[in-house]
């Protein structure tokens, strides 16, 4: 048996990771830790938490007293770290809430690891650690800075962060390292590249758009559209991470990655022409738009589903132009590659969304209506 401390799992990318490996492993007890911020929802999980084998605890990273409790009574053996405030834009307003949630969040949970983990010393002074444990956090491509037309993340890719989200995640993931360097603690760091999938917060491109297609609502893409992502199905991504827990060397990077370039426009453009396509397979995805408008049959229109939704808007500041990642390395040692088309996934993604409304609502009805009138 062992017991993982999962961090941030009521948010997207935490919470597919806890339903895959709750799924996938019969021998793992959970607990969640989660400060149920705005991109946080317990009604995400709720299915979970209800396991014997997973349990709840509301709270945040950054709070010493309760780490140190929370370490003393499970004795984990894994600490995965998604816990974060993930949007470039929102760091863009408040960078020193990603500092303190990011960094110190991140530091704070090293130190109680280290305060239960640490079982004495070696002749040298460098602390002893507890049998199989391990520190696993979760990063991204954007510590590396912005590409050119040309090349590729390596893990060796000096890190060069441009936003206030990848300065703060850059310093956790140093931080990370110089715990391995200085007291040999067992960690591993995964760098992906963007994830799209089920429970996105309707913040980030793809669910933004879904949910502005259904409501009718015009399509943002900031600047010229040509900005470059690297998008990976998000159970793709859970799998890595998982690989990498159970398996990864201590104290190394992996990045990981969807061999999917792609250009916000082209994104944008390909959800649209999906949802119109599965609208026209089945008529009664029709019956979640919220945006009605009849034809002369009196069926619901779908022939303002097109690209005159898009509208460009004001470029992010300091927008990076282009990610890509070389996954070579965990595909090498691990065997990971990206298991999900492109094509497949979104489609996968779509079909979600418009079975999940009850979700998008969920989410979307607290402070999000202000948050979306100032941003666009
Ligand atoms: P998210 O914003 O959807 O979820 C973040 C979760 O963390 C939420 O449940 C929130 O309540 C929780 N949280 C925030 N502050 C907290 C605190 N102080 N204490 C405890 N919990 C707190 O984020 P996501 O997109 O799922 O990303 C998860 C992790 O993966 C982040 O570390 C992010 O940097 C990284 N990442 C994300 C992507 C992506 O495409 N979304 C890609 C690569 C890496
Ligand atoms: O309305 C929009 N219009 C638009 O053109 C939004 C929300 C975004 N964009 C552009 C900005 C980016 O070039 O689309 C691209 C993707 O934007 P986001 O979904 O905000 O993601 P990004 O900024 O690339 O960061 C994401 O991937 C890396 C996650 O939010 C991070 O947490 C992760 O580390």
């Amino acid at each position: 048996m062992k017991t993982y401390l999962v961090t941030g799992a009521a948010g997207f990318i935490g919470a597919n990771y806890l339903k895959y490996i709750l799924a996938k492993h019969n021998d793992v007890k959970v607990v969640v830790l989660d400060l149920l911020t705005y991109a946080g929802n317990l009604g995400t999980i709720a299915g979970d938490i209800d396991n014997t084998r997973c349990e709840f605890v509301k709270g945040d990273i950054c709070d010493r007293e309760l780490a140190d409790k929370l370490f003393a009574q499970y004795q984990f053996d894994y600490v995965v770290n998604f816990a974060a405030e993930s949007h470039v834009d929102r760091s863009i307003e408040n960078p020193q809430l990603f500092l303190m949630t990011n960094i110190l969040g991140t530091q704070n949970l090293l130190d109680a690891a280290r305060r239960c983990w640490v079982t004495g010393k070696d002749e040298q002074g460098y602390p002893t650690w507890r049998e199989g444990v391990r520190f696993h956090q979760v990063s991204t491509d954007e510590v590396y800075g912005s590409l050119g037309a040309e090349g590729f993340f390596h893990e060796t890719t000096p890190l060069c962060p441009h936003s206030p989200y990848s300065a703060s995640k850059t310093s956790a993931d140093m931080f990370v390292m110089a715990y391995f360097d200085t007291y040999k603690m067992p960690v591993s760091i995964t760098r992906c590249s963007n994830n799209y999938g089920p429970y996105h917060f309707p913040e980030k491109l793809i669910p933004l758009i879904i949910k502005n297609i259904l409501e009718g609502k015009n399509l943002p893409v900031y600047g010229d559209g040509k900005n470059v992502r690297d998008w990976l199905y998000v159970e793709d991504h859970c799998k890595a991470i998982d690989l990498v827990v159970r398996k990864g060397r201590v104290g190394e990077v992996y990045n990981v990655g969807g061999h999917n370039e792609k250009q916000n426009i082209e994104i944008v453009k390909l959800t649209i022409a999906t949802i119109h396509q599965m609208m026209t397979e089945n008529a009664a995805y029709r019956d979640v738009l919220k945006k009605k408008e009849y034809n002369e049959k009196g069926e619901l229109s779908i022939d303002w589903i097109n690209e005159s939704l898009i509208t460009f808007v004001k470029d992010r500041l300091g927008h990076d132009q282009r990610y890509a990642i070389d996954p070579t390395k965990i595909t090498n040692e691990l065997g990971w590659y990206p298991e999900t088309k492109f094509e497949v996934g979104i489609v996968k993604t779509i079909k979600w969304y418009l079975e999940n409304q009850g979700w998008v609502e969920e989410v979307t009805s607290g402070d999000y209506q202000k948050y979306y009138e100032k941003m666009y």
